[in-house]
């Protein structure tokens, strides 16, 4: 019995370390014109380790957002003097989707549908004054951990799970919008596609163990190699880089440069020594469509293993 209570408490002394290094990270601001009611909010956030922001009306917590804090919950009093908390809620949806911020709108009118309104404009959750510090701590507890799982979500959507990469939705999603940009604002674009040279050789020869060892070097390399650009995991052993801004001789220079490097890396895979070499085929230009840019890419690629691999095709 002793050795079991000793065990719980264990357990709750690390889960509570846990709970204080997670929150003292989430940054939470509290907007409500009751300097009284204001600090009774901080409180109950405090004992939660939370990082908390005071904004007295609408216009300081709008100018607190501007400030780029990363701010993951808002809880907004309804009566205020310069703007009422639903409008609030409904202007700050404009810009911050619920997968960013959560907001819980707070008030003491006895409006009955006052908690519909704020959810209408955008609101997660909403309270009635007097509330306990405990409701107030479940709700934002709640919607800390809802927007937790959501990153999550994303996350395991967006990127490569055995490199790190981001995937091929992620590349995507924002690759179209950096093509048109660029071809709006007319500037050059670029599009590469690197595949490994006979990978199949690797897991024949070594097995699919030290072909994912090979990958994720290559996918260090790579990323690191690439960092300002945007960089995606294709599938397989494809992997391909966009280039905004870049001219064509600059993109050369760091396409070759990464090649060449790469061929002379050696992977150690449990002692034993891998080299591969990597074929890559470039579209550059002024396109209008990312899709159409990598069809161009692959067909530069094939010519590139045609004409011997290890070597960048246009
Ligand atoms: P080429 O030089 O023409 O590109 O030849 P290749 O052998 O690299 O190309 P091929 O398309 O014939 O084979 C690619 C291989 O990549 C086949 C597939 O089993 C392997 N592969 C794809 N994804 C993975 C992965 O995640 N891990 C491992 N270990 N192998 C993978
Ligand atoms: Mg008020
Ligand atoms: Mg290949
Ligand atoms: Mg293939
Ligand atoms: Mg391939």
């Amino acid at each position: 019995f002793v050795i079991k209570q000793e065990t719980d408490s264990l357990d709750y002394v690390v889960d509570l370390v846990g709970r204080i290094a997670r929150n003292a990270a989430i940054n939470i601001m509290i907007v409500e014109d009751s300097s009284l009611m204001r600090s009774i909010i901080v409180s109950h956030l405090q004992r939660h380790c939370y990082q908390v922001y005071e904004a007295q009306d609408a216009s300081e917590c709008l100018a607190l957002l501007e400030k780029d804090i990363n701010i993951k919950l808002i809880i907004t009093d309804y009566t205020m003097p310069d703007m009422n908390g639903v409008d609030l809620t409904a202007k700050i949806r404009k810009t911050l989707p619920k997968t960013k911020m959560a907001i819980v709108g707070i008030s003491a009118q006895s409006q009955s549908d006052l908690g519909v309104q704020f959810i209408k404009r955008g609101a997660n959750d909403f309270l009635s004054k007097p509330f306990s510090g405990e409701e107030l701590l479940c709700r934002v507890n709640q919607n800390i951990e809802m927007m937790h799982y959501l990153d999550t979500i994303y996350q395991l959507a967006h990127q490569d799970s055995l490199t790190g990469l981001s995937n091929r939705r992620h590349f995507f999603t924002h690759g179209e919008a950096m093509v048109e940009d660029a071809h709006v604002k007319s500037l050059p674009i670029g599009v590469a596609l690197l595949d490994i040279d006979h990978f199949k050789r690797i897991n024949d020869d070594f097995g699919h163990e030290a072909g994912d060892k090979v990958l994720e070097v290559f996918a260090h390399y790579f990323k690191e190699h690439f960092r300002e650009h945007l960089t995606a995991r294709m599938g397989g052993e494809e992997f391909t880089v966009l280039f905004v801004e870049l001219d064509i001789d600059q993109i050369k220079d760091a396409l070759v440069a990464f090649m060449e490097m790469f061929a002379e890396h050696v992977v150690d895979y449990n002692g034993q020594v891998l080299r591969v070499t990597i074929s890559i085929g470039l579209c550059f230009g002024e396109k209008t469509h990312l899709d159409g840019m990598l069809r161009l890419a692959d067909d530069a690629l094939y010519s590139a293993k045609q004409a011997g691999r290890n070597r960048l095709k246009l």
